[in-house]
């Protein structure tokens, strides 16, 4: 059987690592997602329209086109995180991770001891895994990725204590929420000078802890002005933003007929 997509290998190799981020319940949609020229399927769990029992048969049929399924799970909750790692995501992305202490829980959730210590039962994990019981127990914690949203100054402030949490495996900004933050509400600016500013400081962190940094950017121009910012795992587009695109460029097309 094809084993676990090796997510933890394919982001220690050189080059940016993009992946699409949808929001819409629905099987066929991941299905097609998954095919689409990108290298992984996010399913949006916080805002987006997914429940778990939607999410279920998505993940199923990212991990049967041989893509990694991550979920931005819907709040730092221990059920949530290992609900979605049972159901066979290769990584979760966590929102709102503001202190150390919210960074360790996060880990304790996703990782079996000796790092943390998530609950054993995901037989739907174990079947996609294609490993045995045993097999699966020594390779779930590298096989799991496990993302922290950096996406408040008040985690901006903490961030080098976040990226030092042992079992941690990268740091996630939240752009929209960051600059919401940073201006205390007055704009969502993802370009911001501000912005990127702190998100100089959230790569610098990641980077000197060994750690993954990632972000969502979600269109073209996003993505190259954070991967010069030395984000390599990055969310490049929204599902209705693709549909949208798509829509504009066809309409542009034809204007002239
Ligand atoms: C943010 O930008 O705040 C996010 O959470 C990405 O959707
Ligand atoms: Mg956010």
């Amino acid at each position: 059987m094809q084993a676990h997509y090796d997510l933890k290998a394919r982001l220690g190799k050189p080059g940016p690592f993009l992946f699409s981020w949808l929001t819409m319940p629905s099987g066929e949609l991941a299905a097609q997602s998954a095919r689409l020229p990108l290298d992984g399927v996010c399913l949006d769990m916080q805002h987006g329209m997914i429940g778990f029992p939607d999410a279920v048969p998505m993940i199923a049929a990212i991990n049967a086109a041989g893509r990694p399924a991550i979920v931005r799970a819907l709040w730092n909750d221990p059920g949530l995180i290992g609900q979605s790692l049972d159901a066979g995501a290769a990584c979760v992305i966590a929102p709102m991770i503001n202190s150390p202490a919210q960074a360790q829980a996060l880990v304790k959730a996703a990782k079996y001891p000796p790092i943390g210590g998530r609950s054993w039962g995901g037989y739907t994990a174990l079947q996609a895994s294609g490993l045995t019981a045993p097999e699966y127990l020594a390779q779930a914690n590298r096989l799991t990725q496990v993302f922290a949203m950096i996406e408040t100054v008040e985690a901006l402030d903490q961030v080098e204590q976040i990226a030092a949490t042992p079992g941690l495996d990268g740091l996630f900004v939240g752009p929209s929420d960051l600059s919401i933050t940073l201006s205390n509400g007055a704009a969502v600016a993802k370009t911001g000078e501000a912005t990127l500013a702190a998100m100089r400081k959230v790569s610098k962190a990641a980077r000197s802890n060994g750690l993954v940094a990632g972000a969502f950017a979600g269109n073209a121009d996003v993505i190259k002005t954070y991967l010069g910012l030395g984000f390599t795992f990055l969310a490049a587009a929204v599902d209705v933003d693709l549909m949208q695109w798509g829509c504009a460029r066809l309409l542009e097309e034809i204007k002239s007929v």
